[in-house]
């Protein structure tokens, strides 16, 4: 039987709202998409900024709560919506923090002081302005900090915390294709974690909620 819910959605075609797609397709769950695209106005109505002072994508709506950025909705969706067999977020203490470790470490290390300022200095210079020296630190901290992980990660686990896979690998998996995109190389231990998750079909059905048109995430 379909869980009866109440969820949307607002934002698709970037990778931050890529997170939240896939995590309501790997538990199964029914829900609305409102499409509103990144700097195309429709972050800036009235209506939208009553629901998300930042003006920002994504947000979730579960009922009448509204939640923000894209790794706590995963973990919220996670700890609400969890199954037998379908566990986004462990509920044992020290597997939970090795999970939120992960989440935290991709979003800043791996998603914000590198990614995101080459998404800004090289992708949208028109806005943020080019910035040669922010760019080549960022590229640099990135392959640092990936290369890090990889000895953390080890060469005999599935997925980050084991053989479960969690919302920490849909944070992981979310940064992997958008370093490739901008010519950073991963280490071979997350090259053949990537094409294992890329299989996994909640992760196909959420780039085609995504992004209907099926062109990777921004
Ligand atoms: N930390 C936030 C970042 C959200 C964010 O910066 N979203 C961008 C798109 S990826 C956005 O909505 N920018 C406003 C705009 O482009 O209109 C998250 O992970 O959800």
């Amino acid at each position: 039987m379909t869980e009866h819910t109440d969820i949307t959605v607002y934002g698709i075609v970037t990778s931050r709202a890529l997170r939240a797609h896939w995590a309501l397709a790997e538990l199964g769950l029914p829900y609305r998409t409102e499409p509103v695209g990144s700097r195309t106005g429709q972050t800036l109505t009235e209506a939208y900024t009553r629901l998300d002072p930042r003006q920002k994508i994504p947000v979730l709506k579960d009922g009448d709560f509204v939640l923000t950025e894209s790794a706590v909705i995963v973990t919220y969706l996670g700890e609400k919506y969890s199954a037998p067999g379908k566990q986004l977020v462990p509920t044992e203490l020290q597997a939970r923090a090795r999970y939120n470790e992960w989440v935290s470490f991709t979003c800043m290390e791996l998603d914000a002081t590198s990614l995101y300022v080459l998404r800004r200095h090289e992708g949208l210079p028109e806005i943020y302005g080019e910035s040669p020296v922010a760019s080549k630190v960022a590229r640099d901290y990135f392959s640092k900090m990936i290369e890090a992980a990889a000895v953390r990660f080890g060469s005999d686990r599935k997925f980050l915390l084991g053989d479960e896979f969690t919302g920490a690998d849909i944070i992981m998996m979310t940064v992997l294709p958008w370093a490739k995109r901008l010519e950073i190389a991963v280490p071979a231990v997350f090259e053949a974690y990537h094409d294992r998750i890329a299989e996994r079909p909640a992760y196909q059905a959420a780039l085609i909620a995504n992004n209907p048109s099926g062109a990777a995430p921004v």
